[in-house]
């Protein structure tokens, strides 16, 4: 029936009563709420087919208008009724099915991930053990540094060509982030008389960024002052740590080298543990392509102009120093081709090293 043709109020009754059958219908085969609710949109909403047909009340007569109403108000309540009915069942359905579910209550827990100790950790922390098996005790220092104790205390002085090649980060008022952990050997000599054995990691800055070279990137200086601190102690001590770090058949290379702050000095090498230097092995080394030797740091004994800073006795001491970049260490340990993957925090890399 359209608006055009009210008909009689018994077609008007009539198509009320099919409205609920056809509804009825339709509804039995709908499976979500949504679906249910979209039907009963369709039937009792505002543009809903049961709207529709009332629209029509007022073109039939008076006296037909109850028999209509209340043929109207059945429509509904039986839509309404079956509405509330199929989505109980619906209800008890998902229920049913949550229930039928088996869950095997003894499997054992899926567990959260644990963290691990970062590489560069792990290294840090070895290298603190071995040296405090050979007397040295832990220092650290601040990562934003006087320039006196960073250059000037260190024998390099403003116009010293050596400051470019550690061109660092000036913060306002005389500070720079420190550009090695030298400025610890300075902090510690000032704070006490020697003897002095220390060691101190930690993290330096400098204006560098390739596959070798960090701008953020973590050192480990050695002081030892004392009487009769001699260079031969300095090789021994270089010695027996390469060969707990890198294995017992580990040796050492001292490349005269310079340093402001040592005198003499050298670069370090560790001979490479992948090839131990021998042919035909060493030739196709990837870690220490083919020169035997792996660069670890720098070394000297301690500059009498240093002593001087400090306020120790040049003539009545004598000490050595040395430093050493953590992450170059940790790359040639694990066989890492690349400085930055230290930094890029992919979980891909780090768990490669789990927690021993
Ligand atoms: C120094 O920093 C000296 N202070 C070391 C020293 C201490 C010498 C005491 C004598 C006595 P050098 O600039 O060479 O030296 O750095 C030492 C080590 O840090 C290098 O051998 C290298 O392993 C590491 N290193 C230097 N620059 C970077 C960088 N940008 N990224 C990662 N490692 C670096």
């Amino acid at each position: 029936m359209t608006n055009e043709s009210a008909g009689t109020g018994q077609d008007l009754v009539q198509s009320f009563d099919s409205l609920s059958a056809e509804f009825s219908a339709e509804i039995a085969g709908l499976r979500t709420e949504e679906e249910i609710r979209l039907a009963q949109a369709r039937y009792l909403g505002k543009k809903g087919k049961a709207t529709e047909l009332m629209k029509l009340l007022g073109r039939i007569p008076a006296a037909e208008r109850p028999m209509v109403g209340a043929a109207a108000n059945r429509a509904r309540e039986t839509i309404e009724g079956l509405v509330s009915q199929r989505l109980s069942r619906l209800e008890e359905e998902v229920l049913a099915a949550e229930l039928a579910r088996s869950i095997d209550v003894t499997l054992p827990g899926r567990g959260g991930c644990g963290g691990t100790l970062h590489p560069l950790t792990r290294v840090r922390m070895e290298i603190e053990q071995i040296f405090h098996g050979m007397g040295f005790e832990v220092r650290t220092g601040p990562l934003i540094e006087t320039e006196w104790n960073n250059f000037d205390a260190l024998n390099t002085p403003a116009e010293h060509p050596a400051r470019d090649m550690q061109d660092t980060f000036f913060v306002e008022g005389g500070l720079v982030l420190r550009s090695h952990t030298s400025p610890v050997q300075v902090r510690t000599m000032l704070a006490g008389p020697p003897p002095v054995k220390v060691i101190a990691p930690g993290n330096v800055f400098r204006r560098d960024d390739d596959a070798t070279h960090t701008p953020m990137f973590p050192q480990c200086e050695g002081l030892h002052v004392g009487k009769d601190v001699s260079f031969e102690d300095l090789k021994a001590t270089l010695i027996a740590f390469v060969q707990r770090f890198f294995g017992s058949q580990t040796s050492i290379r001292l490349r005269p080298s310079f340093f402001p702050f040592t005198e003499p000095s050298a670069e370090v090498d560790a001979s490479c543990f992948l090839c131990q230097g021998q042919e035909p092995a060493r030739s196709g080394c990837r870690l220490c392509k083919g020169t035997g030797w792996l660069e670890i740091g720098g070394a000297g004994m301690v500059h009498p102009n240093v002593f001087a800073a400090v306020g120790y006795d040049k003539y009545d001491v004598t000490g050595f120093a040395f430093g050493m970049g953590l992450s170059r260490m940790a790359m040639l340990k694990y066989g890492i081709s690349d400085l930055r993957l230290f930094y890029e925090n992919d979980l891909r890399f780090l768990q490669q090293f789990p927690s021993g």
